[in-house]
């Protein structure tokens, strides 16, 4: 696709100098450089925790770590972006030590052990080019990365096949939600982990199993256009607990384990039983987000890519006004995109800021950009990040 003033470039491998940053930090040279990839969700938000269906793509943009192996337990955290450093032994990581960055990272380290792993101390050198609080999961591909990074000095095998990744993942949410505090579900650390690249990965969060579904818009002559809007997300915030409380709480009303046991055709006499208007509204969003996505899928093989788009737009919707995960500046971009030629556009991710995506005829793909530019501009927000992606692999070694 040609580059347009109003698109980004995509992103280059930065291999090379978070090796060269390793050993200038640590004055040897790194074991290795791993990366995992950050991701957008195509659609299915806030049904992970909810044992529902998602389908995330990975991204381009990865988290690269540099890394090797120590004989000790120490474990030596640098990041190029922060230029912050960790130095702490693996039996000091707990919950909420360290705190930033440096607890995802960690983290993946106490939670190898957790999970029956011996495991001993790690020099790494992070270089990430998924951007902070754009809702693209930039902690994801640094505990993916850390974690392939492990695997691999410490001989665990947990990249080789998809049951391996998906243990890996699972390792991850421990780390992610039990020493950094977030509360998530576990899309994004499968995303990192166990995408392909040209598909889309439909996941079934009830039992954990997957399956690949071919995603190239370009054979159609469609783009998906991330718009990160700048305004900062985050998942320790207590919003996004307070939204798994609420579906939690739905549930236990209606005596089921989780909302996916909700049938989507049983959806209207369910709501009855529940017992106000803002846990029936959570409830309708996460019921007809699962139903989304399954549309979506049967779309998607039935090589109809274009009318993906109008289930996004529905999807925002319910996430603005049901979900009430949404904000101005997620609004401002779904609806410029739309008003300007994309099929269909939404926020992704948890929400609350972050990014939105748009399905856009590749023709359109600078128009759609501008109008979204000159939408932020008129309101007085901070100029939004637009860039194509496509459909990127899991975490792997690099050299
Ligand atoms: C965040 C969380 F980390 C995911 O687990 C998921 O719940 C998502 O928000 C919303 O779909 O990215």
């Amino acid at each position: 696709m040609p580059l347009s003033p109003e698109i980004s470039a995509p992103p280059a491998s930065p291999g090379p100098t978070v090796a060269q940053s390793f050993s200038e930090a640590f004055g040897s040279d790194p074991a290795g450089v791993w990366s995992a990839p950050g991701r957008v969700n195509l659609i299915g938000e806030h049904t992970d925790y909810n044992a529902g269906l998602c389908l995330p793509i990975a991204l381009p943009q990865r988290t690269y770590v540099a890394a090797a192996p120590r004989a000790d337990r120490l474990l030596r955290l640098c990041s190029l972006q922060s230029g912050q450093r960790y130095e702490l032994n693996l039996e000091d990581v707990r919950v909420g030590n360290p705190t930033g960055w440096g607890g995802y990272a960690a983290g993946v380290l106490w939670a190898l052990q957790v999970a029956g792993h011996e495991v001993r101390g790690l020099d790494v050198m992070v270089n990430g080019q998924v951007p902070f609080g754009s809702g693209l999961s930039s902690s994801a591909a640094l505990e993916g990365a850390v974690g392939a990074a492990a695997s691999d000095l410490m001989g665990l095998d947990l990249l080789g096949d998809d049951m391996a990744r998906a243990a890996l993942a699972a390792i991850c949410v421990n780390a992610e939600n039990t020493i950094a505090g977030a509360p998530t579900g576990g899309m994004d650390q499968s995303a990192a982990l166990r995408c392909q690249v040209g598909h889309a990965l439909l996941l079934d969060c009830r039992d954990g199993t997957i399956a690949q579904i071919p995603f190239d818009l370009s054979a159609v002559g469609l783009v998906l256009l991330v718009m990160d809007t700048r305004a900062e997300h985050a998942n320790v915030d207590g919003q996004y607990a307070q939204r798994r409380a609420s579906c939690q709480e739905a549930a236990e009303q209606l005596g089921v384990a989780s909302l996916r046991e909700v049938g989507f055709n049983d959806l209207h006499e369910t709501l009855d039983r529940l017992s106000d208007e803002k846990t029936r509204a959570r409830a309708t969003h996460v019921v007809t987000e699962i139903e989304r996505v399954r549309e979506t899928v049967a779309l998607l093989r039935a090589g109809r890519l274009a009318d993906v788009g109008a289930l996004f737009n529905a999807s925002h919707a319910s996430m603005r006004d049901d979900f009430e995960i949404s904000c101005a500046e997620l609004d401002i971009a779904v609806e410029a995109a739309t008003a300007h030629g994309a099929l269909g556009a939404r926020m992704t991710g948890g929400g609350f800021g972050g990014s939105a995506i748009a399905l856009v005829p590749t023709d359109r793909t600078a128009e759609v950009s501008s109008a979204v530019r000159h939408a932020f501009a008129a309101k007085g927000f901070d100029a939004p990040d637009c860039f194509a992606v496509t459909a990127g692999g899991p975490a792997r070694r690099d050299s």
